[in-house]
């Protein structure tokens, strides 16, 4: 039997119909160093709590996937000895071998579906490597947002990635992909790419209706609104793309591969940014929860 366990705050706000934001833990695990991550994740939440809503920090521990993380669960994981990465791949065999792990955008989609959440908060989703057309290094969470109902608002894609090629193979698989009140596709980091958003939309509550829609026409899969990074905090897209670049032939001379690329890239623009990349990811992860948060008010209506 699949133990799931959600908390008794994240049930008691589905039964009232209540607005809940999912959240994910990679991002705490995987995505930042200790202790700041921790922070992080609670700032997060404390983002979902001020603009009307209940967060609900998704993680396996023990073997046991929960839904709705309390703040003492948020510290251990966060300080974890190498938890695994679980994406769709991994969750069932964690849950069976009793082990701990974070869940990514692919498996949080996955544990949010199952306890009946419809939004969810995190930084930037996975997508398409550069150099894919070689590695054929494509995130799980593609085909997760292109089968399971979950509306997913990010900062975009993290600009470590190949984003045309994300935005294509997203096309491909589906997914309406959102930007939220502007034209551009968001970087990450850099509140413009250079590449236009398939689509935009500037009413939160016709976001919501979407989603409704889509499930009435059969249609499987979630949607991704692309938030752009505030103003003030973003790194311009000039400053951060050397950097980038520099990361990228790091990883590649290092031969790193499969799930360790991610946090490989992460770390490294980390120390070439000296920590201004940490800062900005913050900036628009929290932004990101408040979004969400509202956003999430407008699914409680039907
Ligand atoms: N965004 C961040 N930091 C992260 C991630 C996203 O700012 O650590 C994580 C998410 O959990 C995402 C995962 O689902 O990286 C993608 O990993 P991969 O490229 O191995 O699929
Ligand atoms: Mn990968």
């Amino acid at each position: 039997m699949i133990e799931i366990d959600v908390s008794t705050e994240v049930q008691d706000a589905l039964d009232n119909s209540k607005p809940v934001v999912a959240l994910e833990s990679t991002i705490i695990t995987h995505g930042m160093p200790w202790p700041e991550n921790k922070q992080v994740a609670l700032r997060v939440e404390k983002s979902v709590r001020d603009n009307g809503a209940v967060p609900a920090t998704i993680a396996v521990l023990n073997g046991v996937l929960k839904v709705g993380l309390s703040h003492q669960e948020i510290s251990e994981l966060a300080a974890w000895q190498s938890p695994r990465k679980l994406s769709r791949a991994d969750l069932a065999i964690c849950l069976t071998q009793k082990a701990t792990g974070a869940t990514t955008v692919a498996a949080t989609m996955i544990a949010a579906a199952h306890a009946g959440i419809s939004v969810f908060a995190t930084g930037g989703i996975g997508g398409v490597h550069r150099g894919a057309e070689f590695s054929f290094d494509i995130s799980a969470d593609l085909q997760e947002l292109a089968r399971t109902p979950v509306t997913v608002v990010s900062s975009g894609c993290k600009a470590i990635l190949d984003i045309p090629k994300t935005l294509e193979v997203l096309e491909t698989f589906g997914v309406p992909v959102i930007a939220y009140k502007q034209d551009e596709f968001p970087a990450f980091w850099s509140a413009k790419s250079e590449y236009k958003s398939p689509l935009r939309m500037d009413d939160l509550k016709q976001i919501a209706e979407a989603h409704k829609m889509r499930a009435e026409l059969g249609i499987t899969g979630g949607q991704l609104v692309a938030n752009p990074i505030p103003a003030q905090n973003e790194i311009p897209l000039c400053d951060i793309q050397p950097i980038i670049d520099q990361a990228i032939e790091n990883s590649f001379n290092d031969k790193i591969t499969a799930k360790d690329v991610t946090p490989f890239l992460l770390s490294r623009i980390f120390d070439l940014t000296a920590g201004k990349s940490l800062e900005a990811n913050i900036a628009l992860i929290v932004n990101n929860a408040s979004l969400a948060a509202k956003l999430a008010s407008n699914f409680t209506d039907f």
